[in-house]
């Protein structure tokens, strides 16, 4: 039997060779990445405090997107087989260069299985019934459009139902998972209904992508690298040129927190086209792209509001200052440096991150009694705290990612009122529950304070830190 994280482990990698013949640069940046990870692993004894090298080196995220809630959930038991969940829910249709689509992301959700293999895809539904995007005409034809394709075939999907079920698959049944599995997020050579694709792309490119043609692909596969500022650097001595910054949090001397990213624009692809006039052409389509990313400790709602508070200042900042002022990401650190945690043990004592925590191994041998306050017991020695690695993605960088790599600006009726959409609804799409993710950083790092705490018999400790 095949358990199920070698069935995830063998797909990420079966995704990445495919996606690597097919996007030349995708290999480029996988070259890059891998010398810098072994660079920083030489330079810097911590290096593995946010991830095992083995683990980082396998690490990547994909992004697909999908036209209905029928196919969501079949990607979504795909994804099950894979032991990867529903987590987090983003609406990208309100950021700037707002796009059509809400989201969430499919991935490992317990610790064990992250470290065993990360895989996780970022997945997208475009939103039909959004009147700011389509008009009932145009929400019907797509509607009835994307009702009569197959992203997945059957025997894929009845074979993942088995994975989920059994929690692995036989050798020769895993194969084939893997083979259709992969297949079905392939770039297909079925021609392109061009005037189709066309009238679609006014509206949106990423409506375009997702209800132009007749299957779905894997648009981007990002590996993680440990200095992403090395790595951006190093594409441009390749001549691949990346988009303007690095979204996110700036670089800076404190902790690194959540995600930082970059991306650049895929080349064209030759694709056939079916015209109206029924011939069959060739021509050219950019649809897949590449991004990298560096990941930081996992912030509390408190840390993400600090954060956001520091992104609203820095975007003020630069406003005002007009073209031609500083870099955003000077800006970005100036307010860092003044508004945020220099520390992981400020991060930690203030409740802006996530960490996990242990008895420390050298705790006050004295008759004093352990203090009932995280600040106090972390400075005085009884417990350490471990940084919890950020999972998930943030809808801004979402956003300008999907905004760099999309050709036009799309047409959006701001004045009529979108569909409303929450996790409440994407679960109902989905069929199965979408995770909150700060419930799960929140319970992995309750369960060690507990643990710790009671080992240490800190019952003062407990009864105020661990109520209940
Ligand atoms: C997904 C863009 C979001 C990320 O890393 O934030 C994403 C897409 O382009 O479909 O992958
Ligand atoms: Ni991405």
């Amino acid at each position: 039997m095949i358990p199920t994280w070698r069935l995830r482990a063998a797909f990420a990698r079966r995704l990445s060779g495919m996606y690597g013949a097919e996007v030349p640069a995708y290999t480029t940046l996988l070259e890059v990445a891998g010398e810098v990870n072994d660079e920083v692993a030489r330079r810097d004894p911590d290096a593995g405090r946010l991830g095992a090298l083995a683990r980082v080196t396998a690490e990547r995220h994909g992004a697909i997107r999908v036209g209905t809630p029928r196919e969501l959930r079949q990607a979504a038991q795909i994804f099950a087989a894979l032991g990867m969940r529903p987590v987090g829910f983003y609406d990208l249709r309100d950021a700037a260069g707002a796009v059509p689509v809400v989201s969430t992301a499919f991935r490992p959700v317990e610790p064990e299985e992250l470290a065993r293999n990360p895989f996780r895809v970022f997945t997208s539904l475009l939103t039909t019934a959004d009147r700011r995007f389509f008009d009932a005409g145009l929400q019907t034809r797509l509607e009835a459009f994307l009702g009569r394709r197959t992203l997945f075939p059957p025997e894929l999907l009845t074979l993942a139902e088995r994975a989920e079920r059994e929690r692995g698959l036989e050798p020769d049944q895993a194969e084939r998972f893997l083979t259709l599995a992969v297949a079905a997020f392939e770039l297909s050579p079925e021609p392109v209904d061009r005037a189709w694709y066309t009238e679609l792309a006014r509206v949106s490119a990423v409506a375009a992508d997702i209800g132009g043609v007749t299957s779905t692909h894997i648009n981007h596969l990002t590996p993680r690298v440990l200095d992403i500022d090395a790595l951006y650097r190093r594409m441009a001595d390749r001549g691949i040129t990346m988009i303007d910054e690095i979204q996110g949090p700036p670089r800076w001397d404190g902790p690194d927190v959540l995600l930082r990213q970059t991306s650049f624009r895929a080349l064209d692809e030759a694709r056939t086209f079916r015209e109206p006039d029924g011939s069959v052409t060739t021509g050219a389509l950019r649809v897949r792209f590449g991004e990298v990313e560096a990941r930081g400790i996992a912030l509390s709602p408190a840390g993400r509001a600090r954060y956001a508070a520091l992104t609203t200042e820095t975007d003020r900042r630069l406003a005002a200052s007009g073209p031609g002022g500083p870099a955003r990401q000077d800006v970005a650190r100036a307010l860092w440096e003044a508004g945020f945690p220099r520390s992981e043990h400020r991060l930690a004592a203030e409740g802006l991150g996530y960490f996990t925590y242990e008895p420390a191994p050298t705790r006050p041998r004295d008759r004093r009694r352990p203090p009932a306050d995280l600040a106090g017991l972390l400075t005085q020695g009884w417990l350490t705290a471990h940084p919890i690695v950020y999972e998930d993605f943030l809808p801004r960088s979402a956003a300008g990612i999907f905004r760099s790599n999309l050709t036009g600006q799309g047409t959006r009726d701001a004045a009529r009122t979108g569909t409303p959409y929450d996790g409440h609804r994407l679960s109902e799409a989905v069929g199965r529950p979408v995770h909150d993710a700060f419930e799960i950083y929140a319970a992995q790092q309750d369960a060690s304070l507990r643990h710790a705490l009671e080992a240490l018999g800190a019952d003062d400790a407990l009864r105020t830190l661990c109520p209940s």
